[in-house]
């Protein structure tokens, strides 16, 4: 059963919070819609990705009082290098602004941050920023942060296994020990358990090339709300849902 407590925040103005029992341990979230968003609007698409960023500081805040371990938020995709320039500029100061803004917040709520992807070919200043933020909050051990970037799951796939061949060449593992649990540890989430719950936001019910072998038994959440007008509210809704579900696993 869930628990309402009604508390005044600063403005005086009461709001709810709600305790969900049986929350999942991993969600992770494909945030789409942004640009859309901001085109319906007549605004630019780099409009809808900074309102975006507003909404991540807030599902972040809400994950942390909801006690889950581990938010993954799909940030940016192998695939979005083929956007205009003026658009991946824009979305490659973005982990900079939400460390100048939040990061202070992160560490006050016990947040540590993470990102998956491949790391090195990112502008040089938004690996600093990032670096950064992943220093400052390497002790915290609530939430987990992590942060999909140049990520994508077939490149992770293959990167993965030209790994494995190495270190059987090189006698590091020997090819009869190779399961699926060692092939999880060369995978870019190799300490994190696998996510529980995936949403997607703005009405699209793809995988988009995100977390293919981690996303095996997971629940699958959509809705047609896009990413900027997505809200605490609607987050619950999801958490609810999942609370609702039998999961058997491929049993019965
Ligand atoms: C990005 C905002 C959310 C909507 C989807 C796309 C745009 C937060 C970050 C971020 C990344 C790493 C980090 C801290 C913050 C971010 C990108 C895009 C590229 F350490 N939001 N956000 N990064 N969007």
């Amino acid at each position: 059963m869930s628990k309402w407590m009604p508390f005044f925040n600063k403005n005086e103005k009461e709001i709810q919070t709600e305790k969900i029992d049986n929350v999942p341990n991993h969600v992770a979230i494909i945030m789409d819609g942004n640009g859309r968003w901001a085109s319906e609007r007549g605004l630019p698409r780099i409009a809808g990705h900074k309102e975006g960023m507003e909404v991540v500081r807030r599902i972040v805040k809400e994950a942390v009082e909801q006690n889950i371990k581990v938010l993954t938020l799909y940030a940016f995709s192998t695939e979005n290098w083929k956007r205009p320039k003026r658009e991946i500029d824009f979305l490659m100061r973005l982990p900079i602004e939400f460390s100048n803004k939040y990061l202070p917040e992160m560490i006050e709520n016990n947040v540590r941050i993470k990102t998956i992807g491949e790391f090195d070919s990112l502008p040089a200043h938004t690996k600093r920023s990032i670096s950064h933020a992943k220093e400052k909050t390497k002790q915290n051990d609530g939430l987990l942060l992590n942060f999909a970037l140049n990520y994508g799951s077939r490149d992770e796939i293959v990167r993965a296994t030209k790994q494995v061949i190495q270190d059987v060449h090189d006698g590091t593992i020997a090819e009869t020990d190779i399961d699926e649990a060692v092939i999880a540890k060369y995978l870019y989430t190799e300490d994190v358990p696998d996510p529980d719950l995936l949403i997607r936001t703005s009405g699209e019910h793809r995988l988009s090339n995100f977390l293919l072998w981690q996303l095996a038994y997971a629940e699958f959440w959509f809705t047609d709300v896009m990413w900027p007008d997505f809200n605490e509210q609607i987050f619950l809704d999801a958490l609810k849902d999942y609370q609702k579900r039998k999961r058997r696993y491929g049993g019965i």
